[in-house]
């Protein structure tokens, strides 16, 4: 009977000492300690510009000393959904992802709203009609990126009477592609002589840009230039286009997207003729949102990246000091 009252007694005292530690209240990840935690899914690591990326967001943590927990999608919206649905489990203050396509993200948005967990989208936005399921969108403005090539070409073929152009279009469904599509035909489709005889998916890989551009050389005989949605199918393009013994750059011309730097080191070296920046330095402005967001404090609903655009020349001067 001893032995029970006092296993009766100890079993008593461990459950009130769990209770002290715990501070009360479900040990969820986010903050019990007053510390902020912050869930963020990836889309995956495809191209230069998202490895820049990844590095940037995980640099920005860490020096923020803010706990981030990070998830590789690998490319599939069902692993995005798994690991936002993680982070609502895991009771995370914050969750922050780059929709990897715009449509199907209502439900499980829903769900972290339900939860009470802010959402912060950056780089990509959703298609969704209600924007009290995110907080704040922070990325470029990807119709300007493809308005901004397009003008590039108007005035580069200025003297034409033809130009045939084929298109490496990013992810199928992803904001860059869809939006870098209508931006380029917003401007290029003022003049007939502008005729874009091939578009399909490179879906923002090196192997895909040179996948279709090989397919691309086969099918058409004459095509004056490339308009790849960013610079990894570009340089995919250009190994196509040098194994079909013809000189990217001069031969065909190429415009790209991101501003990476592989990407121009390909422009200062001729092979790509212009390219449209997309920042992936989003960290410190993330940071900065998330926190806000975590205090409750009001944040702009839509935050546009600063960016630009290089020619050859000044791809050359800027090299030395490109951080990625
Ligand atoms: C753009 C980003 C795109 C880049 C690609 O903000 O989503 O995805 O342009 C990347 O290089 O793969």
């Amino acid at each position: 009977m001893k032995k029970f009252i006092g296993l009766a007694a100890a079993s008593a005292l461990l459950v009130a000492l769990a209770g002290c530690a715990g501070g009360g209240g479900d040990a969820g990840a986010g903050g019990d300690d007053g510390e902020l935690v912050v869930g963020f899914a990836q889309v995956g690591a495809e191209s230069g510009w998202r490895t820049a990326n990844t590095k940037d967001i995980q640099r920005a943590f860490e020096d923020a000393g803010i706990e981030l927990k990070f998830s590789d999608a690998q490319g599939k919206q069902e692993n995005q959904i798994k690991a936002i649905r993680s982070f609502i489990q895991q009771q995370v203050d914050v969750i922050s992802f780059s929709p990897v396509v715009e449509t199907g993200w209502d439900t499980v948005l829903g769900e972290a709203k339900d939860a009470g967990i802010p959402v912060v989208l950056t780089d990509r936005s959703v298609d969704s009609k209600d924007d009290s399921l995110y907080e704040s969108f922070l990325g470029s403005d990807f119709i300007a990126e493809g308005e901004k090539a397009g003008e590039w070409v108007v005035s580069e073929f200025a003297d034409a009477d033809s130009v045939k152009i084929v298109e490496l279009e990013g992810t199928t469904g992803a904001a860059p592609a869809n939006d870098r599509a209508t931006g380029f035909r917003n401007i290029i489709e003022a003049d007939p002589k502008f005729e874009i005889i091939a578009s399909q998916t490179g879906d923002f890989t090196r192997a895909g840009g040179k996948q279709v551009m090989e397919a691309f050389l086969k099918s058409n005989p004459e095509i004056d230039l490339v308009y790849a949605h960013n610079d990894d199918m570009g340089l995919g393009a250009i190994e196509a286009i040098e194994a079909a013994g013809l000189t990217p750059g001069t031969d065909i011309k190429i415009v790209t997207v991101d501003a990476v730097k592989d990407g121009m080191q390909a422009l200062a070296d001729g092979k790509i003729n212009f390219i449209v920046e997309c920042s992936p330095l989003l960290g410190d402005q993330l940071i900065e949102i998330v926190t806000a967001v975590a205090d409750g404090e009001p944040v702009e609903k839509r935050i546009v990246t600063e960016e630009t655009t290089f020619t050859q020349e000044q791809a050359i001067e800027a090299l030395p000091d490109r951080q990625y």
